[in-house]
């Protein structure tokens, strides 16, 4: 009677084990929102994460390194414009989740590979969700959608409702994106969701963007003034555009609520604030020990240089600039934070301050 019950008691254990499993794609794992969410599942759940990543000759696993031999963590080949590949290993593994991370990310580039940026974006969304309707029309999904399909913006602020007005080849492929997710939720009754995650950046960020870019140079130029060498400026493009950053960490468990609510539905998730990317250059380098008080703008338009002393750290280059830009964004979280119960930890300046202290420390390593 005993080993009996031992025995129902190891069943009802393991079936329990079996529900509480479950196995997560996440895609664009060697990036920044892929490696978080790697990690937060890693350490809040014991779910299987298969990561799914591109062959290149160059490995860039920079940022999932310490995920590489975790037990829960399995690495398999996919690239998400082969719709060959991408039903192979959907058919294979069936999973409980597919998070759609990967993307062609960079907005100034679009204009140059715009077809890269719709395959990656859009077709490859269209085929994982033809995928999961027909082998497994149970798994959860999520496609990460961007601030810049609110592009050319009519309100203050962009809430879930907000039209999309894209302004960028990139910025188009996601409005793209966000209608085949919308029409395959509601034509196959897929738990199908996409957030419009406006800026997050970090430590993990590339330095394409324009915050890695500024924190960066920044430690490249502290240590030029630390050895005594020339100083370099840093070049940027338009200074004046408004960006709605957030700590990308902070992101993260928005995401994970998204897919885990009752019904499927799609959030704005955002600090809610705007800063100019001057903002974003004055109070780095205020972190770094150029204060503000010993530095000025000096000039207009392409010709603004930004000094320190007698010493150029900024110029403008008009490379940077877009054929397109979207001036200023600004989201409006309140339906996260009311339905998700969803709170951003850091603020703007905590961000900056991370990202400057983090540079400085890799590069005087
Ligand atoms: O540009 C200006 C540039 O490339 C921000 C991606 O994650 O967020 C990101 O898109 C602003 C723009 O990000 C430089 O003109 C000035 O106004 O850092 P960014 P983004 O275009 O906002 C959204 C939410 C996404 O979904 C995207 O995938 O900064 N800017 N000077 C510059 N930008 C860059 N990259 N480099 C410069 O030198």
């Amino acid at each position: 009677m005993k080993l009996f019950a031992l025995q129902f008691a190891a069943i009802t254990f393991s079936l329990k084990l079996n529900i509480m499993e479950k196995k997560i794609i996440i895609t664009g794992v060697t990036g920044q929102d892929g490696s978080h969410m790697a990690d937060f599942l890693l350490k809040n759940t014991e779910h299987t994460i298969i990561a799914g990543v591109r062959r290149v000759s160059v490995k860039n696993h920079e940022n999932i390194s310490h995920l590489i031999d975790h037990p829960r963590f399995k690495l398999i080949d996919l690239d998400i414009t082969d719709q060959a590949n991408t039903e192979q290993v959907i058919a294979e593994e069936k999973p409980d989740y597919f998070i759609n991370f990967a993307a062609n990310s960079f907005v100034g580039v679009s204009w140059k590979q715009p077809v890269s940026h719709m395959e990656t974006n859009c077709m490859a969304v269209l085929y994982q969700l033809e995928a999961i309707r027909k082998y497994c029309p149970n798994c959860r999904y999520y496609n990460a959608g961007s601030s810049e399909e609110f592009g050319d913006i009519v309100t203050v602020q962009q809430d879930e409702n907000s039209q999309a007005r894209p302004r960028s080849p990139y910025a188009a492929s996601k409005c793209s994106a966000r209608h085949i997710v919308k029409v395959w939720r509601e034509s196959y009754d897929l738990y199908a969701v996409q957030g419009w995650l406006f800026n997050h950046e970090g430590t993990r960020r590339g330095e394409e963007f324009v915050t890695r870019k500024i924190t960066k140079n920044i430690a490249r130029i502290f240590n030029e003034y630390r050895t005594g060498n020339e100083i370099i400026p840093l070049q940027l493009g338009n200074l004046d555009a408004g960006r709605d950053w957030s700590d990308a960490e902070d992101f993260i468990d928005a995401v994970w609520k998204m897919v885990n609510q009752d019904e499927p539905k799609d959030y704005v998730i955002a600090s809610d604030e705007t800063h100019t990317i001057r903002e974003f250059v004055e109070e780095a380098f205020n972190f770094a020990g150029f204060h503000r008080g010993e530095c000025r703008w000096e000039g207009e338009g392409l010709d603004e240089k930004y000094y320190h002393g007698e010493h150029c750290i900024v110029e403008i280059n008009p490379e940077f600039y877009r054929p397109a830009e979207v001036e200023c964004l600004r989201g409006d979280s309140t339906l996260a934070r009311k339905e998700l119960d969803w709170e951003r930890k850091s603020t703007f300046l905590d961000l900056v301050k991370k990202m400057v202290d983090n540079d400085l420390k890799m590069f005087n390593a």
